[in-house]
């Protein structure tokens, strides 16, 4: 059975003995699939999206350059290191390969280290970058999105929604009085609180398109994509609920409970807009939350909130909770839940 922890390589080579002889040395460490053209190799790459290919220059039909254009030209592929590995010893051959993108070149014949050490290389950058990606996108405290994926995200699905003519929803959701909690419990206690309302928040939503971030401070923003405001209030007073529900432990003493004011606003973008009084018009319904005496949800509307009489002229995605679903909804129809 394949192990899915370990990192992957696709060796590409016409001659069959030079797949034998790699894969003999990388199948200890790695996952290996092996291609013997080019056309293959792209197949390969973009199903199984290997960690690092092994690509051959010289090979009849599409030659090693090509591949690696190809690679390149490919969303799914173009990040995927690629290291020559090719008989080819000029330093044109090299030059034209590094050019293309190609990581690294090595040179036959090879030792079987020289290929481990620059293998390792190219995984070790790509943990790094890896790591460096997660944490850009990632709030430190919560785990959760920052406002640097929430306003990435944001952008696309109002791009998507515009072109879709569908619906996208939003909620900005602030902690009542957080102030008078940290005051009172100290701000490590308060960040504990920070954590678990994220964890609620997150556990609120079921669609796997919905989204939630840490907007800021105690604030957290929740997207929901081909959703109405209809179905959109229902999702926040979910949230508000299971807020007001959630115990937070204290050492000390006796659990805590915080709840939370929503904002929401719902619309069905105009072509070449942008999301940003989109945005504003949840802070102010957020603001009207407050101004209601706060653990409340209420919506937006104002001139952006374009929502029909009939939630159903957009058709919503059927519910995809499965048969844990706790609002009861049908198949085909708005899951509120
Ligand atoms: P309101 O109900 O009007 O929202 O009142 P509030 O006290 O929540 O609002 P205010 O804006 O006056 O205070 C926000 C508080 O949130 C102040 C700040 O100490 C706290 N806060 C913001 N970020 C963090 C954080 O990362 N950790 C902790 N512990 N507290 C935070
Ligand atoms: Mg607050």
């Amino acid at each position: 059975m394949m192990n899915r922890n370990r990192n992957s390589i696709l060796i590409v080579d016409d001659e069959k003995l030079n797949i034998i002889a790699l894969t003999h040395i990388l199948t200890e460490d790695y996952t290996v699939y092996a291609a013997k053209n080019g056309s293959d190799a792209l197949e390969i790459a973009a199903e199984y999206l290997p960690d690092v290919i092994l690509l051959d220059v010289l090979m009849p039909e599409m030659d090693g350059f090509e591949v690696l254009s190809r690679l390149k030209s490919n969303e799914q592929t173009k990040e995927i290191p690629v290291i020559f590995v090719t008989g080819l010893n000029t330093p044109e051959g090299e030059a034209e390969g590094l050019a293309l993108g190609a990581a690294d070149y090595i040179s036959k014949p090879y030792s079987s280290a020289i290929v481990k050490l620059r293998i390792r290389n190219q995984i070790q950058m790509l943990n790094l970058l890896n790591m460096t990606r997660h944490l850009s996108v990632t709030d430190q405290l919560t785990g959760i999105s920052n406002r640097r994926d929430f306003d990435y995200r944001m952008r696309l699905e109002w791009e998507r929604a515009s072109r879709d003519r569908s619906f996208i929803s939003l909620l900005l959701i602030d902690i009542d009085k957080f102030k008078a909690y940290n005051d009172s419990y100290g701000h490590l206690q308060g960040d504990s609180a920070l954590q678990i309302i994220a964890e609620v928040i997150a556990c609120s939503l079921k669609r796997s398109v919905d989204f939630v971030a840490r907007w800021g401070g105690e604030e957290f923003a929740v997207l929901l994509p081909a959703t109405a405001l209809s179905g959109a209030l229902s999702v926040a007073e979910h949230i508000r609920k299971n807020v007001e529900h959630a115990p937070i432990p204290r050492a000390g003493g006796p659990p805590t409970r915080v709840t939370v004011s929503i904002g929401v606003n719902s619309c069905i973008p105009e072509p070449e807009t942008l999301g940003h009084e989109f945005v504003i018009g949840a802070d102010q319904a957020l603001y009207d939350a407050k101004a209601q005496g706060r653990n409340k949800a209420s919506a937006y509307r104002g001139v952006l909130s374009q929502e029909p009489a009939d939630d159903s002229e957009t058709p919503a995605p059927s519910c995809d909770c499965g048969p844990a679903c706790e609002c009861g909804c049908q198949e085909g129809k708005e899951c509120t839940c």
